[in-house]
C-alpha cells in the first residue's frame, strides 16, 4: 500500500494519537476481536508485535499479520510492523518499528524505502539520531513502570519528552510504557502528539471502552483544546 508512503509529520502527529501496539501474546480475548473493537473505538494507529512467551511464528505470524492488517486497511489506519523487516515487505505494511538493537538505522530506512519509519528511543541522543535519518516519528519510553516488556530500559518519565522537545526535537513523538487513562495526561502536556499502549487495551475484557475513555482523556490533555 502507498497510502502512507512520504508521510507528512503533520500527518504523521495526527496518526500517533493513539497507537495500539500487540500481538496475540497481549491480548485477553481474540486479537482480532480486540482490534475490530479497538478500531470502533477511536485508535489512530496499529503496530503488530507479535512477541514473547508463546508468540506465533512463521506462517501462522503471517497468517494473523494478513487479517490485523485487513482490518486496518478497511479501515484508513497505519498497519505497522514492529521488528520483522521481512514480514512489513511480504505484507506491504505502510510501516515498521524497530528498537536501537535491530540494526543499523539508515540500512533499514533503504530496505523499506519511504514507507514509515519509527524508532524507539530513550534519551536526547538516540533522538537526535533518529531525526538525522529521517525516522518518521519516535517512541519515548519508558514513562512508567512496565510489566509488558521484560527487558525494558529504565523509566524516563514524561519529563524526557519535555527534555527532548526543549531540545528542538520537533519531529513526531509518541510515549509509550505503562500508560493507561489515569496517567496519560503529563505524557501529552509534555510534549507528545500521543500515547502508546499494550496491557491498558489488549489486556482488557472491553477493548472499545477502554479506547474510548482514552481518546476522551487525551481530547482533554492536549494545551490547546
Ligand atoms: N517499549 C517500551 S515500554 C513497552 C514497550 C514496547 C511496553 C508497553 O506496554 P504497556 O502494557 O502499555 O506498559
Ligand atoms: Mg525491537
Amino acid at each position: 500500500s502507498n497510502l502512507f508512503q512520504n508521510i507528512t509529520p503533520q500527518l504523521m502527529k495526527q496518526h500517533l494519537k493513539l497507537y495500539l501496539v500487540m500481538g496475540s501474546v497481549n491480548c485477553k480475548k481474540d486479537p482480532v476481536e480486540v482490534l475490530s473493537e479497538a478500531i470502533e473505538g477511536g485508535i489512530t494507529i496499529f503496530q503488530y508485535r507479535e512477541k514473547g512467551d508463546g508468540a506465533l511464528e512463521g506462517y501462522e505470524k503471517l497468517q494473523l499479520g494478513k487479517k490485523l492488517q485487513s482490518f486496518c486497511k478497511q479501515n484508513n489506519i497505519p498497519f505497522i510492523v514492529n521488528d520483522d523487516i521481512n514480514l512489513a515487505l511480504e505484507l506491504d505494511a505502510d510501516g515498521i518499528h524497530i528498537g536501537q538493537e535491530d540494526g543499523n538505522i539508515s540500512e533499514i530506512r533503504k530496505l523499506v524505502g519511504n514507507k514509515i519509519l519509527g524508532v524507539s528511543t530513550h534519551n536526547l541522543a538516540e533522538a537526535k539520531e533518529a531525526v538525522n535519518l529521517g525516522t518518521n516519528y519516535i517512541g519515548v519510553g519508558p514513562m512508567y513502570e512496565t510489566k509488558t516488556k521484560l527487558d525494558a530500559s529504565e523509566v524516563t518519565g514524561p519529563n524526557m519528552i519535555r527534555h527532548l522537545r526543549q531540545n528542538s526535537i520537533n519531529i513526531p513523538i509518541v510515549g509509550i510504557g505503562g500508560i493507561n487513562q489515569t496517567n496519560l495526561k503529563p505524557v501529552i502536556t509534555a510534549g507528545a502528539d500521543g500515547v502508546a499502549v499494550i496491557s491498558a487495551i489488549s489486556a482488557s475484557s472491553q477493548p472499545r471502552a477502554v479506547v474510548n475513555k482514552l481518546i476522551e482523556t487525551i481530547d482533554e490533555s492536549f494545551p490547546n483544546k
